[in-house]
């Protein structure tokens, strides 16, 4: 086991550690949407962020060459929110969703892949 291992998995504990303890609430913080470097468009679609029906989400979602997926959610030409999932067990903890509460431009809050999320009140 190397030591960048232990540290990434040490990362990823704290961080789940931090998820529980906030009961949900996302971590406030800025968080560096992902680089797309080595990334290619896949495919892109409308969807419904928010649950109300209408499709005001812009989905676009990109794939490298092992298989890792960045997706990014655009509202009004605004970003607000990146995934990012990738297939290397060693890099687990790099699987996330960062949003962006306020409009802003900082993505501030930090959502596991499973986790619900929306639109920000601000984009509506
Ligand atoms: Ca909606």
């Amino acid at each position: 086991m190397t030591f960048l291992y232990k540290l990434q998995s040490c990362a990823a504990v704290i961080l789940a550690c931090f998820l529980t303890l906030s009961s949900g609430q996302a971590v406030a913080k800025n968080f560096e949407p992902p680089k797309l470097d080595g990334f290619n468009l896949h495919a892109e679609r409308d969807a419904d962020g928010d649950e109300d029906g209408v499709k005001e989400t812009h989905i676009k979602q990109y794939f490298n060459t092992s298989g890792d997926s960045i997706v990014s959610m655009t509202t009004k030409e605004q970003i607000w929110a990146w995934s990012m999932s990738t297939r290397n067990k060693d890099s687990g903890d790099k699987n996330y969703v960062i949003r962006d509460s306020n409009c802003d431009g900082q993505f501030d809050e930090v959502y596991g892949l499973d986790d619900k999320f929306y639109v920000p009140e601000c984009l509506k």
